[in-house]
């Protein structure tokens, strides 16, 4: 039978955590690209688990056939020449902008960014997001990502020489192009970060990098307390700015995520924002689910009472407490 001798979690497709999955997807890239379609209109139709369901699921399999009997999917060429989807889709692409925004804006009447630009009541990151909407489009290079790190690295330890930059985010999984530079910057001695934020956006402000704040947070509590555990917010309790830093070499504006961790919350950091995001899902769902522990950018908390955070002090120690083999960033590409 089929439940001997099985570990439960072997080749358990619902945790996409548990196994390996490589940047460059072997199979047919324009079919792919035909069902990104799709599942992206789910999403901006709200349709957030259909979205999912749509690159995971079972759908894929009728889409698959149609696809191999008529060389396209008619419903995604359809959407691909909807001008509602386009639009929508446009709109989404704004910094600050969801598929909940994109629909209002649509309802609005509005067509175009331009109609956007006058709204009354954009948020200051859609404002920054619309200003800078054409230099945010152009994607990053590694070169480029790691020219903007060694910038970072020198006007950051110019603040603090002990400060230690790692990069994360979809250069850290390995990407070719990358739509942000996502930075964690940690220091060994677990209090120098407290107040290190706004000495770090005082200098990349003062050297000229630092353009606009699409936001900055700043968190009160030294020691961090149990998650809320938002529904399908990935916001944690890290400092951290999301930022326009102006790349001289390129001479455009690029989104920089800079994440301040203590060494304690480091490897959780690391783990959390290295992605991917359908990654990061799964891991969550997984401690959770199946280990009864919450897992956070800013730290693996026990679910039970009395709450508390367990002690962690490098990356794999991450996957060992949560009970997920091992993956190198490039793996976690799900
Ligand atoms: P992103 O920078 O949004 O995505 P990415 O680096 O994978 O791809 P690209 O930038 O090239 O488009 O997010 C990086 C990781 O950070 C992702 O795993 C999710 C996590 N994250 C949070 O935990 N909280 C947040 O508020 C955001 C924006 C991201
Ligand atoms: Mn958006
Ligand atoms: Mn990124
Ligand atoms: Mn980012």
């Amino acid at each position: 039978d089929e439940d001997v001798d099985l570990d439960p979690t072997f080749n358990n497709t619902r945790y996409e955590c548990l196994r390996p999955t490589p940047l460059i997807p072997k199979y047919n890239q324009s079919l792919i690209e035909l069902l990104e379609i799709i599942a992206k209109a789910r999403d901006l139709e709200g349709e957030h688990r259909n979205a999912l369901s749509y690159c995971i699921g079972s759908k894929i399999g009728y889409q698959t056939k149609l696809y191999l009997e008529t060389g396209t999917i008619e419903e995604a060429e359809d959407l691909r020449n909807s001008e509602k989807f386009t639009i929508l889709e446009t709109f989404s692409h704004v910094y600050g902008v969801g598929p909940k925004t994109a629909q209002l804006w649509y309802k609005k009447g509005y067509r175009t960014l331009e109609d956007a630009c006058k709204d009354p009541y954009l948020t200051e990151a859609q404002r920054i997001g619309l200003e800078l909407f054409e230099q945010f489009q152009k994607k990053i290079s590694r070169k480029e990502v790691e020219e903007i790190i060694e910038i970072l690295e020198k006007e950051i330890k110019a603040v603090d020489p002990r400060c230690i930059l790692t990069p994360v985010g979809g250069y850290r999984r390995g990407k070719e192009f990358s739509g942000d530079v996502d930075v964690i910057v940690t220091h060994p001695v677990e209090e120098a970060v407290t107040k290190l934020l706004p000495r770090i956006i005082d200098q990349l402000s003062q050297k000229g990098y630092l353009k606009y704040k699409m936001w900055y947070g700043h968190t009160v509590q030294k020691v961090p307390k149990l998650p809320k555990v938002p529904k399908r917010n990935l916001m944690d309790r890290l400092d951290k700015c999301f930022c326009a830093f102006y790349q001289p070499s390129a001479k455009l504006h690029r989104q920089v995520d800079i994440i301040i961790a203590p060494r304690s919350l480091y490897p959780t950091a690391i783990v959390g924002w290295t992605g991917s995001r359908q990654f990061e899902r799964s891991l969550k769902h997984y401690a959770r689910k199946e280990k009864n522990l919450v897992f956070a950018s800013h730290g693996l908390f026990t679910n039970t009472m009395p709450r508390r955070r367990i002690p962690l002090s490098t990356e794999r120690e991450v996957f060992d407490a949560i009970g997920v083999p091992w993956l190198e960033p490039e793996m976690r590409n799900c």
